[in-house]
């Protein structure tokens, strides 16, 4: 999976994806993560890439030619699934849209600044449009960051056994159960029985028993949906 990130400030994303999980994504070839900034595609003077906004305000948008010369470029180069606006005011991102976009070949992903981008480009050259919760950052590349890592996981092949994707909060609708690795008993404070017992299939059942306890007292709504 390839995707190219436009952010006027791609030093902000150039160390969440070179640790762990992301690098050994992109060390395996699994996971391409480029990033561009529009400033080096403004035909205006100075670099500029973001104006005052009509009918007056405080607060500069990002001008829609950078940002249409550079998308332009790249979709000249290959197809893309879809191009992706970060926006607070956007659809709410959940392990759901992780699994969906993690089966995608090549996406593009902006991320918005200052008061966010001209509207056009949102018409003309946005296909989807992700917020990763209620409140407000003060960019894009933050969710950004959240959006590759949630999903370049779970590309076929990134995550091995023991990392498996399929123990994720989550990931069958329920919370994760509590773990404990050495010492067995550490304060006086022992680890639970069952764990220690060799018995996987009582093991696994005792996690999925307290999955659902703990999905019932903190996320009762998770339960409740399908
Ligand atoms: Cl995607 N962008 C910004 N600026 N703030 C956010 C967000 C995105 N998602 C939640 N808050």
């Amino acid at each position: 999976m390839r995707i190219d990130i436009i952010t006027v400030l791609p030093e902000l994303l150039e160390s969440p994806f070179n640790h762990s999980i992301m690098k050994r994504a992109q060390t395996k070839g699994l996971l391409n993560v480029h990033l561009h900034n529009p400033r080096d595609y403004t035909p205006y003077k100075q670099g500029q890439v973001d104006d005052y906004q009509f009918g007056g305000g405080a607060g500069m948008v990002m001008m829609a030619e950078p940002l249409a010369i550079l998308i332009e470029k790249l979709q000249g180069e290959r197809k893309y699934d879809e191009v992706i606006f970060m926006t607070p005011d956007g659809s709410l991102f959940d392990q759901k849209a992780a699994n969906t976009l993690s089966m995608r070949e090549n996406i593009i992903i902006i991320c918005g600044h200052y008061k966010g981008i001209d509207e056009r480009i949102r018409q003309h050259f946005v296909t989807m449009e992700i917020s990763i919760g209620d409140y407000v950052l003060s960019g894009g590349e933050l969710a950004a960051a959240v959006v590759v890592d949630a999903v370049g996981r779970l590309i076929p092949g990134v995550l091995n056994d023991e990392t498996s994707a399929l123990f994720d909060s989550f990931q069958d609708g329920l919370l994760a159960p509590p773990v404990y690795t050495r010492p067995a008993d550490f304060r006086g404070w022992p680890v639970p029985e069952i764990l220690l017992c060799g018995d996987p299939k009582k093991i696994d059942n005792w996690r999925h028993e307290e999955s659902l306890k703990r999905t019932a007292e903190r996320r009762p709504g998770l339960l409740k949906e399908d």
